[in-house]
């Protein structure tokens, strides 16, 4: 909003300027987390306590000291960034507008879950739930596939010359990288800081190549697609990143508060979407390496479980239960993960100058 204020109806240069938006994007949206963070705890808390509490079965006993952490905390995530996008971003531009649809569907479907949870202890439906997320991923994926000049190639980092066009396949391929980010994240979910550290390095990441993606001679430069308009998503990527760290500031250990299903899925399906709309979804399983190690954890787990007729791959899946079970503390396992990632990051962004 304040682009068509102060530089198309006031000539004010520096408000074209994504660089300049992107950093009081951050500022804006990290204040008001900050701001509001204390007041949505106590009003989570109240809720949540006058429900009992939530634990689930099965959970390492050092949970159970967890019991009355607020959940839903997502809630201030989205709050911050939507009130910061629609301050910073051009409200123009298609690609924020899909994007930040896509963070209030999937935050209203987690939020259900979470909310429905607190209530009868037992949340939607896994296969509702599932479907939800279809619903809504079908819906972004016709309106990014219909949008003139749609591109459906697949392209990989460091081999510039291959690229794959999938064709109307594309359509099914968004929806698996929408519904799948979204869940990956969600089962990294399980230990303070765990979730919001390599989503907010994925997103400081993407910040970047949705810049250069977005920028015709940069993209030139580095041999990677240029999408006209997509340079805009730095300013909602940024709007993420001071929102996680508004939101970190309390979710750190011990946590005050979870982030619940409504912020692991709309973070989760909005890095998705991000990663199609910059063309870098390969890129994405390589930034967001850490739901993917998460994810595939529970994949062997299952597997490895039917194979051999009940023996444990792990100690307990996703990961960070096994290390947690074998008694490593907690904030170690977390900033060990952050670690990874972020070397994670630094290797996909590499991939721009090798190409
Ligand atoms: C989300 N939710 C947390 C919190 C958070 C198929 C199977 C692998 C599914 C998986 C599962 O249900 N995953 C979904 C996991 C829960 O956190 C809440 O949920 C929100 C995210 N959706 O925001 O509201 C608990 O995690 C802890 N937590 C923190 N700090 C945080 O910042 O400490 C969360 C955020 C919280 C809190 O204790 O209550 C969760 O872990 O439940 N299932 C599992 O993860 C289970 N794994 C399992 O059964 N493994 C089996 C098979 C199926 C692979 C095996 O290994 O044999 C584990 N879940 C739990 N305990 N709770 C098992 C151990």
């Amino acid at each position: 909003m304040l682009y068509h204020i102060f530089y198309q109806l006031l000539d004010i240069n520096l408000f074209k300027y994504i660089t300049f938006r992107a950093f009081y994007a951050l500022i804006t949206s990290f204040a008001i987390s900050l701001i509001l963070g204390p007041y949505v705890i106590r009003k989570l808390k109240l809720f949540q306590n006058k429900k009992g509490g939530y634990v689930r079965e099965y959970t390492p006993d050092t949970h159970i000291a967890k019991k009355h952490t607020p959940t839903m905390g997502g809630v201030l995530i989205v709050i911050s960034v939507l009130i910061s996008s629609l301050l910073w971003c051009r409200l123009d531009n298609f690609y924020v507008w899909i994007t930040l649809f896509v963070l209030v569907s999937f935050a209203i479907i987690g939020g259900l879950d979470d909310y429905i949870k607190i209530k009868t202890k037992k949340g939607l439906s896994s296969k509702a739930k599932f479907l939800a997320q279809l619903f809504v991923a079908t819906v972004v994926s016709l309106a990014l596939y219909y949008y003139p000049g749609f591109d459906t190639h697949l392209y990989f980092p460091f081999l510039k010359s291959v690229q794959l066009d999938l064709g109307i396949f594309y359509i099914l391929f968004m929806i698996f990288i929408i519904v799948g980010t979204s869940n990956a994240v969600n089962l990294t979910d399980g230990l303070d800081g765990l979730a919001i550290g390599p989503s907010l390095i994925s997103a400081a990441a993407f910040a970047i190549f949705a810049y250069i993606t977005g920028h015709a001679v940069l993209s030139s430069y580095l041999h990677i697609p240029y999408i006209a308009g997509s340079g805009e998503l730095m300013v909602f990527l940024m709007a993420l990143l001071g929102a996680g760290l508004g939101f970190l500031w309390f979710n750190s250990f011990p946590a005050e508060m979870f982030m619940g299903d409504a912020g692991a899925l709309s973070i989760g399906a909005v890095l998705g979407t991000v990663a199609i709309i910059t063309k870098q979804e390969i890129i994405l399983a390589i930034v967001g390496g850490i739901f993917v190690i998460e994810t595939l954890s529970v994949i062997l787990q299952v597997a490895y479980f039917k194979i051999t007729g009940g023996k444990r791959l792990f100690k307990r899946a996703p990961l960070h239960h096994h290390f947690e079970l074998k008694g490593m503390p907690e904030p170690k396992i977390v900033v060990r993960m952050w670690i990874i990632s972020i070397i994670l990051a630094i290797i996909a962004l590499s991939t721009l100058k090798i190409r």
